[in-house]
């Protein structure tokens, strides 16, 4: 039981937060609507805390992304290059290992794999990126390829969604990340990304690992064009996702960054608007167990305090991440797993390591 008075006009949407009644679309865009950032944030933090208690999840992760190279050119993307071009890149199988190898004496219990959709490499190869993670690691969770990339690779191959998943579960794949979502408007979508799958493609292709027992994430990217109805019609399609498959881990709203983008004279998202989303989505998303707070794009700053605004997890040591850095992210490269933990801890939250399917991992922690 939650003890604070409501004042503002959510008092409404408390109620219903409180006896764990669903949230509607129009609940969701008053909150959107709304500036009563603390009452937004206890009422999440309510949800949080009745879902995962002071519970507040890290992994110890590293990032591949095998190549930058992508015939897609979305507006939103510095990661992208196109063949040829400055700072574009394909690593060579052995330098996928070596990147592993580099790591070996760290206990690694994620890798987390996405790249370009590049043209010039050959089906096998995005196979045999799973095969080397698990030659090298054999224990490690791999945690692979966004939806968007399952279906470039059956239309490369000529098979369908399901087979293509069916190949990469036989050399390892446990997870997928959940980029690639966007946002779930084909207004959007036309400008923005146009040559990226449809919500409904990209849930049919999560609905499709789920049913094989491939364990998924969701995103949502915000900050550019999007207006708030987007925003939550977002929220509410991914809900009714998860509510048919239940395959859904975790949702990570990320920001988005302009710099080094087409779009770089957008201003970038504010703490305020980020707290608003991770407070949102844990109020909207009842169905999923995690928020997460993902520190590379919010800064561990902003990470922290959305801990106390519903989000119960902060990703991980990362290494090497790419996707922000290129975008202007000032973030650092990594963490420690010392560093994660004290972070969580400072907020009078509970550490908890887990590898990319949520099982806990046990350590003595000095
Ligand atoms: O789909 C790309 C976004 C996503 C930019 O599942 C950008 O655990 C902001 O999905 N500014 C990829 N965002 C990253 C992603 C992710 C990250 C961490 C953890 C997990 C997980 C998934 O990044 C893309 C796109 O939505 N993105 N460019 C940019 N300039």
């Amino acid at each position: 039981m939650i003890n604070f008075q409501i004042q503002s006009d959510l008092s409404n949407i408390f109620n219903k937060a409180e006896s764990g009644e669903r949230l509607s679309f129009e609940d969701g865009i008053r909150l959107y609507e709304s500036n009563d950032l603390l009452t937004i944030g206890k009422m999440a933090d309510m949800v949080r805390k009745r879902k995962n208690g002071l519970k507040t999840y890290f992994t110890m992760n590293q990032h591949i992304n095998p190549t930058n190279i992508c015939r897609n050119s979305c507006l939103f993307c510095a990661f992208y290059r196109k063949d040829g071009e400055e700072g574009a890149y394909r690593m060579s199988l052995d330098t996928v290992r070596q990147k592993l190898e580099e790591r070996i004496d760290e206990d690694i219990r994620e890798v987390h794999i996405v790249g370009g959709l590049d043209d010039s490499l050959p089906y096998e190869y995005y196979l045999d990126v799973l095969r080397v993670v698990r030659e090298v690691r054999p224990e490690v969770n791999i945690k692979a390829y966004t939806a968007v990339e399952i279906a470039y690779l059956a239309e490369r191959s000529g098979k369908s969604w399901g087979a293509v998943l069916d190949d990469l579960m036989a050399v390892g794949l446990q997870a997928m990340p959940g980029g690639g979502a966007e946002i779930f408007s084909e207004r959007v979508k036309r400008k923005l990304f146009m040559d990226k799958l449809s919500s409904e493609d990209w849930i049919h292709i999560h609905h499709l690992a789920h049913e094989r027992g491939i364990r998924t994430n969701a995103t949502m990217l915000y900050g550019h064009i999007e207006s708030i109805e987007e925003r939550v019609d977002h929220l509410v399609k991914l809900r009714e996702g998860q509510d048919k498959s239940g395959g859904f881990l975790t949702f990570i709203p990320l920001a988005f960054h302009p710099e080094n983008t087409k779009m770089h004279k957008l201003p970038q998202a504010t703490g305020f608007d980020d707290l608003k989303n991770i407070a949102i989505s844990r109020l909207m998303l009842d169905n999923f167990d995690h928020i997460k707070a993902y520190w590379v794009m919010l800064s561990t700053k902003i990470a922290q305090i959305a801990l106390s605004f519903g989000a119960d997890d902060i990703d991980g040591s990362v290494v090497e991440e790419r996707i922000y850095h290129m975008a202007g992210a000032d973030t650092a490269q990594m963490m420690t797993r010392k560093q994660l933990r004290n972070l969580i801890s400072e907020c009078g939250l509970e550490p908890v390591e887990r590898d990319a399917l949520y099982h806990i991992i046990q350590r003595d922690v000095a």
